[in-house]
């Protein structure tokens, strides 16, 4: 399934790297849980050692896939639209799980729907400044996982009669995840036909 381990292979995916999705391994879980470092997935095992937490998955990832501007400012610009994509995520992680019956489940992605996701995007378009990438000429890994999360939301929705235009208000930021997807082989992880974990009920 798309999840977690997405921004990652996304990351991968831009800069056309070499990787092996091994899913039959997640797909037997819990047989893995002891080889992993905080006994969860996503894994990445890259020459004999073995990595958890998808965070520190995607920026190595992303390393490799010469996605972290060389300048610290600049890396650290790129981290930190990354991470605030990532609270779109954690958000939609919460309403999954939401406890409190099916009518508050349905009131809490409403509600990530309709406020969350632009409330999180309203600062990343006034840094995106009418750029074309957050990386200026070419895409840096705060693109790439910004795609990657909108591409998590827009799955997770993609049933929901009336679903919000999350771009309208922002049409910087659709320019950018519709340039986003052209890159590399970003669309063939689009296409690729792979559910996603978190959906709307
Ligand atoms: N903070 C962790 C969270 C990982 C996580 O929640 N993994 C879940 C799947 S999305 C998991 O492994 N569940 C199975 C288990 O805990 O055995 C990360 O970002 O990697």
């Amino acid at each position: 399934v798309h999840s977690r381990a997405t921004p990652a292979i996304m990351c991968l995916a831009a800069s056309k790297v070499n990787y092996v999705w091994d899913d039959a391994t997640a797909n037997k879980w819990p047989a893995g849980k002891e080889e992993a470092p905080f006994g969860q997935m996503p894994l990445l095992m890259h020459q004999g050692s073995v990595i958890g937490q998808s965070q520190a998955i995607v920026r190595y990832c992303a390393t490799m896939a010469n996605l972290i501007p060389s300048n610290p400012i600049d890396a650290a610009k790129s981290d930190m639209v990354w991470t605030q994509a990532y609270e779109i995520f954690d958000a939609m992680v919460g309403a999954f799980y939401n406890a409190g019956g099916d009518e508050a489940k349905v009131a809490a992605w409403k509600t990530w729907m309709e406020h969350t996701v632009t409330a999180k995007l309203a600062p990343l378009d006034k840094i995106l400044a009418g750029r074309l990438f957050f990386g200026g000429d070419k895409p840096v890994a705060a693109d790439v996982v910004l795609f990657s999360i909108m591409h998590l939301a827009h799955k997770a929705v993609a049933h929901v009669a009336g679903r919000p235009d999350w771009f309208k208000q922002y049409p910087a930021l659709g320019k950018n995840n519709a340039a986003v997807a052209m890159y590399g082989d970003i669309p063939k992880v689009v296409a690729d036909g792979v559910d996603a974990y978190y959906k709307h009920p």
